[in-house]
């Protein structure tokens, strides 16, 4: 990304802003963003936010630092600016920020819960999301991020990602009465960091879940993918009346429905999860009624990525002008090389 967008920033006092917006800004530009309407900043790539100490971190809440490798460009911060100040409060271990429709929740936790491993950190993880969502007066949970380390080593005879898949499913079956109707979008990536990063939007009303008609409901997959399937929305639709709509948009790969397709294959990957996508927001704005384009867009990579490739395919399938940020970080399954991530908006 040579030219961090930074068009869809709100102005002050625009009666027709959604609640919050999403861009991509260098460190330097970000540093300069007063805070009140910080929702959160998120830094990708370095192992710490650019000259900010632990202490001084403390009194910055709302960055949040994924340290996987920034592909082709330097570090990037993805801003959520809110429309209007936000109020900031911790409940248990989440930070919150909260707007008046929404607000952004974070927390990280030890992944091995004390020795317990990770499925029990995960479980207790969503628990305190869960409480600190209903407590807040934000209880859904609209939009979340997962990360953590060695997503495919074995545990307790269980490979990581399942063992949090099924410390997940566990918490949202505790917390909601009816599971399928409230399962956020969401991403699960291996990173480097330690510690189990859960961050994303929370919700005062509810949203409506669009799924895929080319991909089985990821909550339906069958047991061979693992004891509980993953409790995840393909994506989130929120209507903002005269400020338009948001489709919160799940990470996606190259499955077709429930099996990976094209395993090694990085050009038939990247070209079947693009019709994934294309499948989904033609699916969502036949539902809407709405004309759904994609404000940013997320690659994760397993390897080293073939950036002009993905560069050129996403500008002719999605329009040049779509933010891309490209990121290095391990997928759920072994086999899948990408998934592409996004926050499609309609006037
Ligand atoms: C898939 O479609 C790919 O477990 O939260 C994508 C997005 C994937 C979210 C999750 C997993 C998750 O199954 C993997």
């Amino acid at each position: 990304m040579s030219e961090p967008c930074r068009s869809s920033l709100p102005g002050p006092g625009d009666a027709a802003s959604p609640p919050f917006r999403v861009a991509y800004l260098r460190p330097a530009e970000a540093a300069q963003l007063a805070p009140e309407r910080l929702l959160a900043c998120v830094h990708f790539g370095p192992t710490a936010v650019p000259g900010v100490g632990p202490e001084a971190r403390a009194a910055r809440p709302w960055e949040i630092v994924v340290p996987l490798p920034v592909l082709g460009d330097g570090d990037v911060v993805e801003v959520w600016r809110s429309a209007r100040p936000v109020e900031r409060m911790m409940v248990g271990d989440v930070q919150l920020a909260c707007g008046d429709d929404v607000a952004f929740a974070s927390l990280c936790v030890d992944d091995s819960c004390g020795g317990l491993g990770l499925e029990t950190a995960t479980s207790a993880a969503y628990r305190a999301l869960g409480a600190a969502a209903s407590a807040s007066g934000f209880p859904i949970l609209a939009r979340l991020w997962n990360f953590f380390p060695a997503i495919h080593r074995m545990e307790s005879g269980l490979e990581r990602y399942r063992a949090f898949c099924r410390g997940r499913h566990l918490a949202f079956t505790e917390h909601f009465a009816a599971v399928e109707t409230n399962l956020p979008a969401a991403s699960a990536i291996g990173s480097r960091n330690s510690g189990l990063q859960v961050f994303g939007l929370l919700l005062r009303q509810q949203g409506r879940q669009i799924e895929n008609p080319r991909q089985l409901s990821a909550f339906h997959y069958p047991p061979v993918y693992g004891p509980r399937s993953p409790s995840f929305s393909r994506s989130i639709f929120k209507d903002w009346g005269a400020a338009g709509a948001h489709l919160y948009v799940s990470g996606t790969a190259s499955i077709v429905g429930h099996s990976s397709r094209h395993h090694r294959d990085y050009t038939r990957q990247l070209e079947e999860t693009l019709v994934n996508l294309q499948a989904l927001l033609a699916n969502a704005d036949a539902r809407t009624g709405r004309a759904f384009r994609f404000a940013v867009l997320r690659v994760y990579s397993r390897v080293v990525a073939p950036l002009e490739l993905i560069r050129a395919r996403i500008a002719a399938k999605f329009g040049p002008e779509t933010p891309v940020l490209v990121l290095q970080g391990d997928i759920c399954r072994t086999e899948l090389l990408l998934e592409i991530e996004g926050l499609a908006i309609s006037d």
